[in-house]
Protein backbone atom coordinates (compact mmCIF):
# COMPACT_ATOMS: atom_id res chain seq x y z
CA UNK A 1 0.00 0.00 0.00
CA UNK A 2 1.20 3.60 -1.04
CA UNK A 3 2.79 5.33 1.86
CA UNK A 4 0.13 7.93 3.38
CA UNK A 5 2.10 10.83 3.64
CA UNK A 6 -0.99 12.96 4.05
CA UNK A 7 -1.48 11.84 7.35
CA UNK A 8 2.05 13.94 8.79
CA UNK A 9 1.98 16.86 6.25
CA UNK A 10 0.56 19.80 6.70
CA UNK A 11 -1.45 20.24 3.11
CA UNK A 12 -2.19 24.06 3.41
CA UNK A 13 1.47 24.53 3.00
CA UNK A 14 2.21 23.11 0.25
CA UNK A 15 3.44 22.93 -2.36
CA UNK A 16 6.77 23.88 -0.36
CA UNK A 17 9.08 26.75 -0.99
CA UNK A 18 11.57 24.85 -1.93
CA UNK A 19 13.94 24.62 -5.09
CA UNK A 20 12.38 22.43 -7.54
CA UNK A 21 15.11 18.93 -7.49
CA UNK A 22 16.11 20.09 -3.31
CA UNK A 23 17.45 17.40 -1.80
CA UNK A 24 14.90 18.82 1.21
CA UNK A 25 12.01 17.18 0.03
CA UNK A 26 13.68 13.55 -0.19
CA UNK A 27 14.37 14.16 3.46
CA UNK A 28 11.08 15.18 4.58
CA UNK A 29 9.47 12.19 3.04
CA UNK A 30 12.04 10.24 4.59
CA UNK A 31 11.51 11.62 7.92
CA UNK A 32 8.22 11.05 8.21
CA UNK A 33 8.61 7.71 6.43
CA UNK A 34 10.70 6.68 9.73
CA UNK A 35 8.42 8.27 12.22
CA UNK A 36 6.16 6.05 10.94
CA UNK A 37 8.10 2.84 11.62
CA UNK A 38 8.83 4.17 15.16
CA UNK A 39 4.91 3.76 15.80
CA UNK A 40 5.28 6.99 17.25
CA UNK A 41 1.84 8.96 18.20
CA UNK A 42 1.94 12.79 16.52
CA UNK A 43 1.06 14.22 19.52
CA UNK A 44 4.31 12.88 21.38
CA UNK A 45 6.68 13.83 18.62
CA UNK A 46 8.32 17.80 18.74
CA UNK A 47 10.40 19.12 16.06
CA UNK A 48 11.96 22.68 16.29
CA UNK A 49 13.60 23.86 13.36
CA UNK A 50 16.22 26.45 12.81
CA UNK A 51 16.19 29.56 10.04
CA UNK A 52 16.80 29.01 6.53
CA UNK A 53 15.75 26.24 3.98
CA UNK A 54 15.61 23.62 5.99
CA UNK A 55 14.44 25.72 8.79
CA UNK A 56 11.30 25.27 6.80
CA UNK A 57 11.35 21.45 8.07
CA UNK A 58 8.61 22.31 10.52
CA UNK A 59 6.43 23.82 8.74
CA UNK A 60 5.44 21.57 7.11
CA UNK A 61 5.13 18.38 9.48
CA UNK A 62 1.80 17.64 11.48
CA UNK A 63 3.32 16.99 14.54
CA UNK A 64 4.01 19.84 17.59
CA UNK A 65 6.22 22.19 15.91
CA UNK A 66 8.19 25.37 17.03
CA UNK A 67 10.28 27.58 14.16
CA UNK A 68 12.81 29.39 16.39
CA UNK A 69 15.31 31.44 15.91
CA UNK A 70 18.31 31.34 13.64
CA UNK A 71 21.01 28.88 15.34
CA UNK A 72 18.72 28.25 18.83
CA UNK A 73 17.24 25.10 18.14
CA UNK A 74 19.16 22.98 20.02
CA UNK A 75 18.29 25.85 22.96
CA UNK A 76 14.42 25.42 22.50
CA UNK A 77 14.89 22.32 21.99
CA UNK A 78 16.81 21.41 25.09
CA UNK A 79 14.05 23.50 27.30
CA UNK A 80 11.03 21.70 25.69
CA UNK A 81 12.71 18.07 26.15
CA UNK A 82 13.51 18.80 30.09
CA UNK A 83 9.87 19.85 30.48
CA UNK A 84 8.95 16.61 28.28
CA UNK A 85 11.08 14.45 28.81
CA UNK A 86 8.51 11.42 27.74
CA UNK A 87 8.09 13.19 24.64
CA UNK A 88 10.84 12.78 21.09
CA UNK A 89 11.99 15.94 20.74
CA UNK A 90 13.97 16.30 17.10
CA UNK A 91 16.12 19.36 15.75
CA UNK A 92 16.68 20.39 11.97
CA UNK A 93 18.84 22.98 10.85
CA UNK A 94 21.14 23.61 8.26
CA UNK A 95 24.54 23.89 8.14
CA UNK A 96 25.08 27.30 9.12
CA UNK A 97 22.33 27.15 11.37
CA UNK A 98 23.97 24.16 13.13
CA UNK A 99 27.68 24.70 12.80
CA UNK A 100 28.06 28.72 12.44
CA UNK A 101 25.59 30.92 14.35
CA UNK A 102 24.04 27.96 16.19
CA UNK A 103 27.61 26.27 16.71
CA UNK A 104 27.69 26.71 20.25
CA UNK A 105 24.54 25.56 21.16
CA UNK A 106 25.39 22.29 18.94
CA UNK A 107 28.88 21.29 20.85
CA UNK A 108 26.83 22.01 24.16
CA UNK A 109 23.78 19.38 23.11
CA UNK A 110 26.42 16.92 22.18
CA UNK A 111 28.34 18.04 25.39
CA UNK A 112 25.40 17.54 27.80
CA UNK A 113 23.78 14.24 25.82
CA UNK A 114 20.15 14.88 25.97
CA UNK A 115 18.08 13.07 24.73
CA UNK A 116 17.46 14.68 21.47
CA UNK A 117 18.02 14.02 17.74
CA UNK A 118 19.56 16.93 15.92
CA UNK A 119 19.45 16.28 11.69
CA UNK A 120 21.64 18.54 9.65
CA UNK A 121 20.65 19.36 6.66
CA UNK A 122 23.85 20.08 5.26
CA UNK A 123 24.00 21.16 1.71
CA UNK A 124 27.83 22.86 2.19
CA UNK A 125 25.95 26.60 1.70
CA UNK A 126 23.74 29.34 2.89
CA UNK A 127 20.59 28.43 0.57
CA UNK A 128 18.05 30.74 1.79
CA UNK A 129 20.42 33.87 2.05
CA UNK A 130 21.84 32.94 -1.82
CA UNK A 131 25.09 31.33 -1.56
CA UNK A 132 27.34 32.63 1.54
CA UNK A 133 30.32 30.78 2.64
CA UNK A 134 29.12 27.78 5.32
CA UNK A 135 31.06 26.30 7.81
CA UNK A 136 31.08 23.03 5.65
CA UNK A 137 31.24 25.03 2.48
CA UNK A 138 34.79 22.91 0.28
CA UNK A 139 37.56 24.91 0.10
CA UNK A 140 37.87 26.29 -3.13
CA UNK A 141 34.43 26.78 -4.12
CA UNK A 142 32.97 29.85 -5.14
CA UNK A 143 30.77 31.74 -2.92
CA UNK A 144 29.15 35.30 -2.80
CA UNK A 145 31.01 35.87 0.06
CA UNK A 146 34.46 34.52 -1.36
CA UNK A 147 33.98 35.10 -4.89
CA UNK A 148 37.82 34.03 -5.50
CA UNK A 149 36.97 30.63 -3.70
CA UNK A 150 36.10 29.97 -0.21
CA UNK A 151 39.68 29.80 1.91
CA UNK A 152 38.17 28.85 5.02
CA UNK A 153 39.08 24.90 6.42
CA UNK A 154 36.06 23.26 6.74
CA UNK A 155 34.32 21.31 9.52
CA UNK A 156 33.21 18.04 9.74
CA UNK A 157 29.83 17.63 11.54
CA UNK A 158 30.77 14.26 12.74
CA UNK A 159 33.89 15.01 13.88
CA UNK A 160 32.73 17.93 15.63
CA UNK A 161 29.87 15.96 17.29
CA UNK A 162 32.27 13.22 18.50
CA UNK A 163 34.91 15.45 19.85
CA UNK A 164 32.23 17.24 21.74
CA UNK A 165 30.36 14.24 23.45
CA UNK A 166 27.30 12.85 21.28
CA UNK A 167 27.13 9.68 22.31
CA UNK A 168 25.11 9.15 18.61
CA UNK A 169 26.67 10.12 15.71
CA UNK A 170 25.95 9.23 11.94
CA UNK A 171 25.78 10.52 8.07
CA UNK A 172 24.15 9.57 5.39
CA UNK A 173 23.27 11.92 1.96
CA UNK A 174 19.72 11.98 0.77
CA UNK A 175 21.08 10.10 -2.75
CA UNK A 176 19.97 7.02 -0.51
CA UNK A 177 16.74 7.78 1.51
CA UNK A 178 16.51 3.99 2.27
CA UNK A 179 20.05 3.99 4.02
CA UNK A 180 19.10 7.79 5.41
CA UNK A 181 15.71 5.95 6.78
CA UNK A 182 17.70 3.08 8.55
CA UNK A 183 19.52 5.78 10.15
CA UNK A 184 17.14 8.02 10.84
CA UNK A 185 15.53 4.81 12.99
CA UNK A 186 18.66 3.63 14.63
CA UNK A 187 18.99 7.50 16.01
CA UNK A 188 15.46 7.79 16.84
CA UNK A 189 15.93 4.49 19.16
CA UNK A 190 19.11 5.88 20.60
CA UNK A 191 19.07 7.43 24.11
CA UNK A 192 21.22 10.65 24.11
CA UNK A 193 21.88 13.00 21.44
CA UNK A 194 22.20 11.82 18.45
CA UNK A 195 23.89 14.24 15.44
CA UNK A 196 23.23 13.50 11.75
CA UNK A 197 24.84 14.98 9.14
CA UNK A 198 22.63 14.61 6.52
CA UNK A 199 24.31 15.36 3.42
CA UNK A 200 21.73 17.25 0.63
CA UNK A 201 22.22 19.36 -2.36
CA UNK A 202 21.94 22.99 -2.96
CA UNK A 203 22.14 23.06 -7.15
CA UNK A 204 20.90 26.56 -7.17
CA UNK A 205 22.94 28.25 -4.42
CA UNK A 206 26.37 26.03 -4.85
CA UNK A 207 26.23 23.84 -7.53
CA UNK A 208 25.45 26.57 -10.28
CA UNK A 209 28.52 28.74 -9.71
CA UNK A 210 30.53 25.03 -9.14
CA UNK A 211 30.35 23.30 -12.37
CA UNK A 212 27.36 21.51 -10.70
CA UNK A 213 24.67 23.39 -12.90
CA UNK A 214 21.63 20.28 -12.21
CA UNK A 215 20.63 18.54 -9.15
CA UNK A 216 22.16 15.14 -10.33
CA UNK A 217 25.41 16.59 -10.77
CA UNK A 218 24.82 18.05 -7.18
CA UNK A 219 24.34 14.89 -6.29
CA UNK A 220 27.02 12.61 -8.25
CA UNK A 221 29.32 14.81 -6.65
CA UNK A 222 28.11 14.29 -3.09
CA UNK A 223 28.34 10.84 -4.12
CA UNK A 224 32.07 11.46 -5.27
CA UNK A 225 32.91 12.36 -1.64
CA UNK A 226 30.69 10.29 0.50
CA UNK A 227 31.78 5.92 1.04
CA UNK A 228 30.23 3.68 3.80
CA UNK A 229 32.16 3.36 6.87
CA UNK A 230 33.70 0.22 6.99
CA UNK A 231 35.17 1.36 3.19
CA UNK A 232 36.42 4.35 4.42
CA UNK A 233 38.68 2.75 7.42
CA UNK A 234 40.23 0.58 4.29
CA UNK A 235 41.69 3.91 2.82
CA UNK A 236 44.97 5.29 3.71
CA UNK A 237 45.06 8.57 5.71
CA UNK A 238 45.70 10.52 2.43
CA UNK A 239 42.78 9.01 0.57
CA UNK A 240 40.78 9.48 3.72
CA UNK A 241 41.24 13.23 3.24
CA UNK A 242 38.50 14.38 0.62
CA UNK A 243 36.12 11.74 1.88
CA UNK A 244 33.36 11.49 4.38
CA UNK A 245 32.45 8.37 6.17
CA UNK A 246 28.48 7.57 6.07
CA UNK A 247 26.67 4.97 8.39
CA UNK A 248 26.53 5.51 12.20
CA UNK A 249 30.00 6.56 12.83
CA UNK A 250 29.53 6.50 16.44
CA UNK A 251 27.40 4.91 19.04
CA UNK A 252 28.08 5.33 23.07
CA UNK A 253 24.55 3.46 24.90
CA UNK A 254 26.62 3.54 28.26
CA UNK A 255 26.76 7.50 28.87
CA UNK A 256 24.72 9.18 31.50
CA UNK A 257 21.38 11.02 29.85
CA UNK A 258 20.64 14.65 30.68
CA UNK A 259 17.17 14.53 31.58
CA UNK A 260 17.78 10.78 33.63
CA UNK A 261 20.49 12.92 35.52
CA UNK A 262 18.02 15.80 36.42
CA UNK A 263 15.20 13.72 37.44
CA UNK A 264 17.99 12.01 39.46
CA UNK A 265 19.00 15.49 41.43
CA UNK A 266 15.79 16.93 40.93
CA UNK A 267 14.27 13.51 43.60
CA UNK A 268 17.22 14.24 45.67
CA UNK A 269 16.24 18.23 46.22
CA UNK A 270 12.63 17.55 46.85
CA UNK A 271 13.49 14.82 49.35
CA UNK A 272 15.70 17.26 51.10
CA UNK A 273 12.98 19.77 50.93
CA UNK A 274 10.59 16.82 52.43
CA UNK A 275 12.78 16.49 55.54
CA UNK A 276 13.69 20.29 56.22
CA UNK A 277 9.64 20.48 56.03
CA UNK A 278 9.30 17.98 58.53
CA UNK A 279 11.98 19.03 60.57
CA UNK A 280 10.76 22.70 60.85
CA UNK A 281 7.18 21.39 61.63
CA UNK A 282 8.91 18.93 64.74
CA UNK A 283 10.64 21.96 65.88
CA UNK A 284 7.20 23.94 65.77
CA UNK A 285 5.69 21.08 68.05
C1 LIG B 1 20.32 36.21 13.70
C2 LIG B 1 20.22 36.04 12.22
N1 LIG B 1 21.34 36.21 11.45
C3 LIG B 1 21.27 36.04 10.12
C4 LIG B 1 20.07 35.69 9.53
C5 LIG B 1 20.01 35.53 8.03
N2 LIG B 1 19.96 34.14 7.61
C6 LIG B 1 18.80 33.50 7.42
S1 LIG B 1 19.01 31.93 6.92
C7 LIG B 1 20.70 32.10 6.96
C8 LIG B 1 21.63 30.98 6.58
C9 LIG B 1 20.96 29.74 6.14
O1 LIG B 1 21.90 28.76 5.83
P1 LIG B 1 21.84 27.34 6.48
O2 LIG B 1 21.69 27.42 7.94
O3 LIG B 1 23.00 26.55 6.00
O4 LIG B 1 20.47 26.74 5.94
P2 LIG B 1 19.94 26.48 4.45
O5 LIG B 1 19.18 27.69 4.04
O6 LIG B 1 21.10 26.20 3.57
O7 LIG B 1 19.03 25.29 4.61
C10 LIG B 1 21.07 33.38 7.36
C11 LIG B 1 22.47 33.84 7.50
C12 LIG B 1 18.94 35.52 10.36
N3 LIG B 1 17.75 35.15 9.86
N4 LIG B 1 19.04 35.68 11.68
Amino acid sequence: MAFNYEKYLRLQKMPTLWCWGCGDGVILKTFVRAIEKMGWNQDDVCVVSGIGCSGRFSSYVDFNTVHTTHGRTVAYATGIKLANPDKHVICVGGDGDALAIGGNHTIHGCRRNIDITFIVINNFIYGLTNSQTSPTTPKGMWTVSQKAGNIDPTFDTCKLGIAAGASFVGRESMNDPKKLEKLFLSAFKHKGFALLDVLSNCHINLGRKNKMVSAMDNLQWIDDITMPKKKYDALSPEDQLNILPTGILHQDTEADEYCDMNAQIQAVHQGQRGKITQDDFAKKI
